[in-house]
C-alpha cells in the first residue's frame, strides 16, 4: 500500500531520466523543485522563459547549468507555454510544468488545436495527498481544470484518474462519486450522476476500479461514519479516488487538506500527450517537487 508521496520515487526506479520542459521557467519554487530532481536523477530540464532571470534564479539556488538547456523568450509568459507545447510537440520533451504563467494561459496552449497537447481523450487534474489522518494515499479529482463536468465528463475524468493509479501500482483502486448525501435526490445533480457512475461500473462499462456513490465525503473516508450511517460495501471508508462533483466543491477540498489538514499533495494533468505538472503558485516547493515525481511516474 502507498501511503507516503515519497514512495512514488521507487515507481521510476530503472526508468530513463525524464525531460520535463518549464513554459516561463523564471519561478524561483519552481528552479528551486527542479533542481531537487535533477539532483535525485529524476530529470534533465528544458527551461522556457526570460534566459536571464533564469540563468540568475539558477546561480542563486546552484542549479547546475550545464544539466539544463534554456529556450530563449523574452516576450510574454503566454508564449513562453505556446513554445514548451511545441517543444513536446517535436519530441524535445516528455513531461510539460507549469511555471510563471496562468493556469489559463497553459492550458489554452495546451488546448490550441494546432500546436497543442490533445489526445482523443478528455485532459483532467489529478491530485495526490497524504494526509496524517488517513491510511493511504488518496486521489482527489477534478479540481483544477474541468468547471462543471457532465456525465460523460465525469467518466473520462474518473477514468484519468483509475489510469493515474495504475500506473503508480493501485490496481483497483476504490472511487467514491461524491455528493453531499447519500441517497439520490433529483434535485442534486452530483447525486444523479454518482448513482450513475456507480451502475456504469457494475454493468462494466467503466472498468479497473470499483466505483460507489452517492456517497459523502466523510463516508469515503471514515469507516466509522460509514458504520454509524450503516453503509456498507469496499469503498465506503476506504476510498482511493474522491471524484468531486465540481471544480469548486474539488478545489475547496484541496486546499482545505494542504492548509488545513496538514497533508502533502501532488498533482498532474492526464489525458493530453504528456503528464502535465500544473501547480497552483500557492503551492509549495515541497508539492511541486513531487508533483514532477508524479508526472515522471505517468510516463
Ligand atoms: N480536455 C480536452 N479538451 C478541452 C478541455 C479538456 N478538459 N477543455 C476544453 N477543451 C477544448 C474544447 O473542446 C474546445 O475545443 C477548446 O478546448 C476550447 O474550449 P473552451 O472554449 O471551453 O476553452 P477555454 O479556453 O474557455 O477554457 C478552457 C480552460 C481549461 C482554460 C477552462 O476550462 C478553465 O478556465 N478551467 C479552469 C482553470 C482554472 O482556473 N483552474 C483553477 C486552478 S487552481
Amino acid at each position: 500500500m502507498i501511503n507516503q508521496l515519497s514512495q512514488l520515487k521507487d515507481r521510476l526506479k530503472g526508468k530513463p531520466l525524464r525531460r520535463i520542459a518549464v513554459a516561463a521557467a523564471e519561478d524561483l519554487q519552481v528552479l528551486t523543485a527542479i533542481k531537487q530532481a535533477v539532483d535525485d536523477n529524476i530529470v534533465l530540464p528544458l527551461l522556457v522563459g526570460n534566459k536571464d532571470k533564469i540563468e540568475a534564479l539558477a546561480a542563486e539556488i546552484n542549479l547546475p547549468t550545464d544539466r539544463v538547456e534554456i529556450v530563449d523568450n523574452q516576450g510574454e509568459a503566454a508564449l513562453s507555454a505556446q513554445m514548451a507545447a511545441r517543444l513536446i510537440k517535436e519530441g524535445r520533451a516528455d513531461v510539460l510544468m507549469k511555471g510563471s504563467v496562468s493556469t489559463a494561459d497553459l492550458l489554452r496552449a495546451v488546448l490550441n488545436k494546432e500546436n497543442g497537447l490533445r489526445t482523443e481523450s478528455l485532459l483532467s487534474h489529478v491530485a495526490f495527498f497524504e494526509s496524517p489522518y488517513y491510511h493511504k494515499l488518496i486521489c482527489v479529482t477534478d479540481v483544477a481544470m474541468n468547471i462543471a463536468p457532465d456525465l460523460d465528463a465525469k467518466v473520462d475524468i474518473l477514468n484519468n484518474a483509475v489510469e493515474a493509479c495504475h500506473r503508480i501500482g493501485i490496481a483497483k483502486p476504490k472511487v467514491a462519486a461524491i455528493a453531499a448525501v447519500e441517497v439520490v435526490n433529483e434535485k442534486m445533480q452530483a447525486t444523479v450522476d454518482a448513482a450513475a457512475l456507480k451502475e456504469m461500473n457494475e454493468r462494466g462499462e467503466i472498468v479497473g476500479c470499483v466505483v460507489d456513490g452517492p456517497l459523502a465525503i466523510d463516508l469515503a473516508v471514515n469507516k466509522e461514519a460509514a458504520r454509524i450511517k450503516n453503509i456498507k460495501g469496499d469503498v465506503a471508508g476506504d476510498a482511493d479516488i474522491i471524484l468531486a462533483p465540481a471544480i469548486d466543491a474539488g478545489n475547496m477540498f484541496y486546499k482545505a487538506l494542504n492548509f488545513l489538514g496538514g497533508a502533502k499533495s501532488a498533482a498532474v494533468i492526464m489525458g493530453a500527450k504528456v503528464p502535465i505538472v500544473l501547480t497552483s503558485r500557492s503551492d509549495d516547493e515541497e508539492t511541486k517537487y513531487f508533483s514532477i515525481v508524479l508526472a515522471a511516474a505517468m510516463e
